[in-house]
């Protein structure tokens, strides 16, 4: 088969790069290793920015968005028993919009078979060639037979754990790396959220999220060392300890009701320099990942994949490669500063395990610090609502 720009990965940054290609008339073929179904099964990222959102508008996948969105003008800070408001839209002007990355996925998804962009799913052993050629192509198996597809661009959007990064030697690359000792337990269940708006907590006992997909249906963190197990957190432990860590007030409009999934997602800080090579380009998490207490990393995915679709539309429609060159540096400077602001988040809001009463008072004082100042809103705001495009 040949197509003018393969992607690897079929989560958001692969699903919108598609789109943003086939709609400006460029041929493009979608490959996925699981089922449709599994990719939806991965619960994940619940806050767009607007950014991700004018993306969806453009491509005019929104209908769903802007009927089942749930538009947050504000979010909360938490230490122990203070809440401390970060009203957004009187900061920056700006809202975000709360809506499942299930559910974009979805869109996304059921918009590419309206609009015959191809997707292949259930396709393994996805292995890249060629990519520092002019004729590179990517080989896979599907029902037992090997296959394989030419084009003259190759996108990896194949997340951490995907194949396209691996391609690129490590002579060409650096990789800046912090994993952190703790993960995020997750809980889904449908009852009413606490708050009409997001509460990050940090609280003695750890950190803890009180978050939404829509006003029956609640989603809630907590930190965990990482040696700990699902099953060994029952629902009820699970509900004990978050009404623990968001403070009396919070803890008295907490519903509880069974877990619909639940799990434990490690954190990590990644980036890796370069972002093409040949004519491989990675976007998304194949090239970075960030701890979610920011809630960048799908809105990091959106913006990668719009400077990459930009690079490709002008590439195939101009002949301009030099727009092809300038995509990493373009990317990566947006990426640093979400990095920058989701560990920043992560350091104030949990408890590290070499933390003693010195870090937990720095970290006290600082809230405290925030929540009397509204410099320090207005930054912590417009970083939250995502940095210009
Ligand atoms: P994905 O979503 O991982 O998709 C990659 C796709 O590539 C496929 N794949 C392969 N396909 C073919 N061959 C192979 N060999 C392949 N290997 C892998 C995979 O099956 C998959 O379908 O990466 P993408 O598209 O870059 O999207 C990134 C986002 O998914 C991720 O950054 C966010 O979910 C992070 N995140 C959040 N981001 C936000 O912007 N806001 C949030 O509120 C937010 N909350 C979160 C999060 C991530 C979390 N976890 C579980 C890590 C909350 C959590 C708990
Ligand atoms: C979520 O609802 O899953 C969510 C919200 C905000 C975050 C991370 C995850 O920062």
């Amino acid at each position: 088969m040949k197509t003018q720009v393969t992607i690897i990965g079929c989560g958001p940054a692969g699903l919108l790069l598609g789109h943003l290609l086939h709609a400006e008339g460029i041929r493009v073929v979608i490959l996925e290793k699981s089922t449709q179904q599994h990719v939806l099964s991965r619960i994940r990222a619940g806050v767009l920015e607007k950014g991700t959102v004018k993306l969806l508008d453009r491509l005019g996948i929104n209908q769903r968005l802007h009927a089942e969105g749930l538009t947050h003008s504000g979010f909360n800070l938490a230490c122990d028993e203070n809440l401390i408001h970060i009203n957004i839209e009187r900061l920056t002007g700006e809202t975000v919009m709360v809506y499942g990355q299930t559910e974009v996925t979805q869109d996304l998804m059921d918009c590419a078979q309206d609009r015959n962009l191809e997707i292949i799913y259930e396709a393994t052993d996805v292995a890249l060639h060629n990519i520092d050629s002019d004729s590179p192509y990517v080989s896979y198996i599907k029902e037992g037979k090997e296959q394989r597809i030419d084009s003259q661009l190759i996108a990896g959007c194949d997340g951490y754990h995907g194949p396209s990064r691996q391609a690129i030697p490590k002579a060409s690359s650096v990789s800046f790396e912090r994993a952190y000792p703790f993960g995020w337990l997750g809980i889904l269940a449908d009852v009413a959220p606490c708050n009409h708006e997001l509460i990050y907590a940090s609280h003695e006992r750890g950190f803890a999220l009180a978050s939404m997909r829509s006003n029956t249906r609640s989603r809630y963190y907590i930190d965990v060392p990482l040696s700990e197990k699902i099953d060994d957190w029952s629902d009820e432990r699970i509900w004990d300890e978050i009404t623990v860590r968001l403070g009396s007030e919070v803890a008295a409009n907490i519903i509880r009701g069974p877990s619909i999934e639940k799990s434990i997602a490690p954190l990590r800080s990644f980036v890796f320099e370069t972002m093409q090579y040949g004519r491989l380009f990675l976007a998304g998490d194949s090239a970075h990942i960030v701890p979610p207490t920011g809630a960048k990393g799908l809105n990091l995915a959106a913006s990668d994949v719009a400077y990459l679709a930009e690079a490709m539309i002008a590439y195939f429609n101009r002949k301009e490669e030099s727009v092809l060159k300038d995509y990493t540096k373009r990317a990566l400077a947006r990426v640093w500063k979400s990095e920058r602001f989701s560990w920043s988040l992560t350091k104030l809001m949990h408890r590290f395990p070499e933390d003693g009463a010195f870090e937990r008072a720095m970290q006290v004082a600082e809230l405290d610090y925030i929540a009397h100042s509204e410099a320090a809103q207005t930054c912590i705001a417009e970083n939250y609502i995502g940095l210009p495009l």
